[in-house]
């Protein structure tokens, strides 16, 4: 066990109040997919479950068509000045200095081509920093190393640590999910706007689910905020993505996207304040009552 993981735990009780505490190992949700995590040899951005995420493949696509032809552009052009200008094939080299429609194009097209990849970029920075009405709001705190989260409305809150490699079965995540999976997990419901608020206790940490398209730093002091919309029901892993110090790797993500129902049933057990729920949570809980 880590020494800041024991720690908190000793603290944890102190803290008291109306802090309610997940339960360990069985969080009793559906058994779920995995879907947002790397690949063994993978290179290209993970599968987007999210528009954020879609438009953020998108976009990388579409750089990648524009910026390949320009490296073999200017590429031939080095190689053709090196094989015909060199010394020898070239002993008297010309001696002008200007040539004005050579300047003007070499202004004009890529001032051109920044500007056509910024009608791409500028709406999806909107898309990203503009927040939606939530639907949930959770705080989440980047600590060396673990992550806290409190979902403001409800008063539940508790802490995130990585399972160490025996710990995996227990949780229910198989082998190669060590590095990523964690003791608890942000339970958010399916296709419903998210905010979350980051911030630090200590250094700068940085969230992230690459699924959704999303990673903030979370800066001691400050309250950023980003949002989501996750589309399918599954489980979703980021880590920590701003240097932190020496445990910087140990401290992934956990997100499980889960049903409506699954999420207020959840919510229920974690002995959430449910007076000030927002009336589609309202209308599941009598459902189920
Ligand atoms: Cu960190």
């Amino acid at each position: 066990m880590r020494l800041s993981k024991f720690l908190s735990l000793l603290i944890a009780p102190l803290a008291g109040g109306l802090v309610a505490t997940q339960a360990a190992a069985e969080d009793l949700l559906p058994q779920l997919p995995v879907l947002g995590a790397p690949v063994p040899d993978g290179t290209a951005l993970q599968t987007p479950f999210s528009s954020l995420a879609r438009e953020v493949v998108f976009l990388d696509n579409l750089l990648l068509w524009i910026i390949v032809p320009i490296t073999i552009f200017v590429t031939a052009l080095l190689i053709w000045v090196i094989v015909f200008y060199n010394r020898k094939a070239n002993p008297e080299p010309a001696k002008f200095t200007h040539n004005t429609p050579i300047e003007v194009a070499w202004t004009v097209v890529p001032s051109l081509i920044l500007l056509f990849i910024a009608l791409f970029t500028f709406p999806a920075l909107r898309h990203q920093q503009i927040m939606p009405e939530a639907d949930v709001t959770i705080k989440v705190t980047g600590l060396q190393w673990y992550w806290d989260y409190e979902y403001v409305d409800h008063g539940v809150q508790f802490s995130q640590f990585m399972l160490e490699r025996d710990e995996l079965e227990d949780f229910g995540y198989s082998d190669d999910l060590y590095l990523l999976a964690t003791d608890t997990a942000m339970v958010v419901p399916v296709n419903r706007d998210i905010v979350l608020q980051v911030t630090a206790g200590d250094v700068i940490h940085a969230w992230t689910i690459p699924a959704f398209g999303v990673k903030q730093d979370g800066v001691p002091g400050r309250l950023a905020e980003l949002w989501f919309n996750a589309e399918e029901e599954g489980i979703y892993f980021g880590q920590c993505s701003e240097l932190c110090g020496i445990n910087h790797a140990y401290m992934p993500i956990t997100v499980k996207v889960v049903s409506d129902a699954d999420y207020v049933a959840w919510l229920e057990r974690q002995g959430a304040d449910l007076a000030a729920a927002p009336d589609w949570m309202r209308e599941i809980q009598l459902a189920a009552n």
